[in-house]
């Protein structure tokens, strides 16, 4: 039997070519994301291969968040897996400059957002005793870069979180697990320097960085272990990358 699989964060990067792996994979996808227009484009694409519902809601809309999975259809409400990928970083700026809705939105998105959904889905789950979920950390969860603070704060918490959920959920036989990228060349980046393509690209210039096929595939590769192989946490990065700071780029 097909399972269901909610995405957050599934109108672009990651999230976006998760739900199409998975699609062509014999999953059934729940598309979620603010941004309609991308929902629907992306519906009509996967139908073609499998069975897609699309939810709009913006994560830190608890009420909407709650009532939105509430209202799934019952073809779709039984979720056997989260992939909790919704997120973004907003500025780049040291603790002393930063901007308070930056550091809003990152902190309500990131942290409150995810926690927002697994709230909706987890008693499905626990009532079930079985289900996985995945939370979509980054190498930013693992250390501190310079200006990278309540970003790398907010992904920190994601990892304590997950290993949280780990524990809580063991009794109900639920998998959870973390998955921490490095630098992927997706939108993350425009929306971090709020639309500044340049400085964005400049980003990935230099180096052969992920691309968000590379984590899709890695998450198809989770979701289809055996039930009692749960992948607790990964670390992915481009060969380029060592560490936050340290990348080989071309000279
Ligand atoms: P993108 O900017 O391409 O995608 C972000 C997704 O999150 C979009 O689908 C967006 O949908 C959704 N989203 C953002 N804010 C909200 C909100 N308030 N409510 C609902 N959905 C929201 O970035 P990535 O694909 O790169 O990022 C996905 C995840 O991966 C994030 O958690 C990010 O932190 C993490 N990550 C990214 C890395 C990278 O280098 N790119 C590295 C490590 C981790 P919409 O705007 O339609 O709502
Ligand atoms: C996204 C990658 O290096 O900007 O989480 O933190 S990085």
């Amino acid at each position: 039997m097909k399972k269901t699989v909610l995405i957050t964060g599934a109108t672009s990067g990651i999230g976006k070519a998760t739900a199409q792996i998975l699609a062509k994979n014999n999953f059934k996808v729940i598309l979620c994301g603010r941004r309609t227009d991308r929902l629907n484009e992306l519906e009509k694409e996967l139908s073609e291969f499998t069975e897609v519902h699309s939810l709009a809601f913006d994560v830190r809309d608890k009420k909407d968040v709650l009532e939105k999975i509430a209202s799934l259809p019952t073809s779709f409400s039984d979720i056997d897996i989260l992939i909790n990928n919704a997120g973004n970083a907003h500025g780049l700026d040291p603790i002393q400059t930063g901007d308070l809705d930056d550091w809003d939105a990152m902190i309500d998105i990131n942290v409150k957002g995810l926690l927002y959904v697994s709230k909706a889905v987890i008693p499905k789950m626990t009532a079930k005793k079985s289900g996985h979920i995945i939370n979509i950390g980054s190498t930013a969860a693992k250390e501190v870069y310079p200006n990278g603070n309540v970003y790398c704060g907010s992904k920190h918490a994601v990892d304590a979180i997950t290993a949280g959920m780990r524990i809580d959920l063991n009794p109900f036989g639920i998998r959870v697990g973390g998955i921490h990228p490095g630098m992927v060349a997706t939108e993350f980046s425009e929306v971090r320097f709020k639309g500044d393509t340049e400085r964005a690209s400049n980003v990935y210039k230099g180096f052969d960085p992920l691309q968000a096929e590379d984590i899709a595939d890695i998450i198809h590769f989770v979701v289809s272990r055996p039930y009692h192989v749960n992948i607790a946490d990964l670390v992915v990065m481009s060969t380029a990358q060592a560490s936050s700071t340290i990348v080989k780029k071309d000279s």
